[in-house]
């Protein structure tokens, strides 16, 4: 019956929009839905209503600043279960869950930092071969399909191969908007973008791992492959901004701006004495342990060599206040956080091998939210040496902005149920929707365990 669940979409996005300016007033369950074309259910948009409650939930969690990952990254209490509402002996929950590679039989109940992949451009992309099933080919597809020329790689495809297809279609030649728009790039499937997680529970089902006996396809392991989406994204951007939120300062632009960030007069006076010499800074970790001499004015005069006075001890104020981006009002796209990245992960970037990424997941594991707040805990606790922290600090961040849930709202009685994926950005202060779809149709994400207790409660 295609055409009676196209209806029940397009209803149920009718219903969200009508709702959704209504819902920031705490109105929630107080609505009825009153469009003539709308075939949904009650129970239904009771459970839609329910869902988008517990995205509502977790972007106000995030709309006072800053949260440390202990409280959204797995938290039971904060996001399973939520009771919502209740109406007509009905209790209304919602949970919010995602892939836990630690554990494929459980989800965890949280959200997921989108800094903690790789964006998916046209450099990185090229990090991910041999990985999530990339092959050579796949990664030359993906590449024209995101660079802006039209020259086709050695195994790519370009804008005559989409024109070739029936219907045809661009490349987009630029950064992609969804993970989803992966599906249309030559070579692409679903295996290859969301890997055996069919459902996208972030659980390994029965059928996710019987091979071909039922769909999908996959390896018979006990392995959960969340495909190139569990480690690559389109969402991840940050502003080039200090912790308090005010524009870092260009290293190699106005000198007096240098003067007022209050850095050791050492410092300052080495950066002057650098940049007099015609020379410039390629990334403010370059000032880590560095030291110079200026050149003599005659051949009898021996000049000191001088130092930038930046080591441990000092290296994360360096790193908050300047920066080498001339423009900063664009924001820095495809950083990776150091504290949130998997291993899996950290090990694919640039200058890290499987021993540096693992020693890193070691070290964060106990160190505090304050400790974290900058990237220079790898060298405060001795994970890397100066040389190798800047070879890597350049695509590293210990911030995110952007996080994507999977939240499921339900009737724990009647099992009526809603899910929907969403990405949320808090770059700009306020929490800021950037993608959001409505994944009820692959069916109940998570059983429907609500302590009986409160049902009992209810009567
Ligand atoms: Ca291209
Ligand atoms: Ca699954
Ligand atoms: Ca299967």
């Amino acid at each position: 019956m295609p055409l009676r669940r196209h209806g029940t979409i397009i209803s149920a996005v009718l219903i969200v929009c009508a709702i959704a300016a209504m819902l920031a007033a705490g109105v929630l369950f107080a609505i009825r839905a009153q469009t003539s074309s709308v075939t949904a259910s009650r129970s239904g948009s009771h459970a839609y209503l329910a869902a988008w409650s517990g995205l509502n939930e977790a972007m106000a969690m995030f709309n006072s600043g800053d949260v440390p990952v202990a409280e959204w990254y797995d938290n039971p209490q904060l996001f399973q279960n939520r009771l919502v509402a209740v109406e007509d002996g009905e209790a209304w929950c919602f949970t919010i869950y995602a892939h836990n590679p630690l554990d494929n039989s459980q989800p965890r109940f949280g959200l997921t930092d989108e800094a903690s992949k790789i964006l998916l451009d046209d450099e990185s992309a090229k990090l991910l071969i041999g990985e999530a099933n990339m092959t050579d080919e796949l990664v030359d597809c993906l590449v024209d399909y995101l660079d802006e020329d039209d020259e086709t790689s050695a195994v790519g495809a370009e804008r005559d191969y989409y024109a070739s297809l029936e219907p045809p279609y661009l490349p987009r030649n630029g950064p992609l908007e969804t993970v989803e728009e992966l599906l249309l790039i030559k070579g692409f499937s679903g295996r290859i973008v969301f890997g055996e997680d069919f459902n996208l529970n972030g659980v390994l089902d029965s059928n996710e791992f019987d091979g071909d006996d039922s769909f999908p396809p996959d390896d018979r392991n006990d392995v959960l492959d969340t495909g190139l989406a569990g480690i690559a994204t389109v969402n991840a951007w940050e502003y080039d901004v200090d912790s308090q939120g005010r524009p870092r300062v260009n290293i190699n632009g106005d000198v007096a701006e240098l003067e007022n960030l209050g850095l050791p007069q050492e410092t300052v006076d080495f950066i002057l004495a650098y940049r007099q010499a015609g020379k410039t800074f390629s990334h403010p970790s370059q000032l880590l342990g560095m030291t110079y001499r200026p050149e003599s004015p005659s051949q009898n005069l021996e000049i000191e060599e001088i130092s930038s006075g930046v080591d441990e001890s000092n290296l994360a104020q360096v790193l908050d206040v300047l920066t080498v981006r001339t423009s900063g009002r664009q924001p820095i796209r495809g950083l990776v956080n150091i504290n949130t990245a998997p291993q899996r992960v950290l090990r694919l970037l640039k200058g890290f091998d499987d021993d540096l990424a693992g020693r890193i997941v070691d070290a964060r594991r106990d160190l505090s939210s304050d400790k974290k707040s900058s990237i220079a805990w790898l060298v405060e606790e001795n994970v890397v040496d100066f040389e190798k922290f800047k070879e890597i600090a350049p695509v590293l961040t210990a911030r995110s902005f952007q996080f994507r849930l999977r939240c499921v709202g339900f009737g724990a009685k009647t099992g009526s149920f809603c899910a929907i994926e969403a990405v949320f950005d808090v770059s700009q202060g306020r929490p800021r929707l950037v993608y959001m779809r409505d994944i009820s149709r692959l069916g109940l994400p998570v059983a429907i365990d609500v302590d009986q207790e409160m049902l009992g409660a209810m009567r």
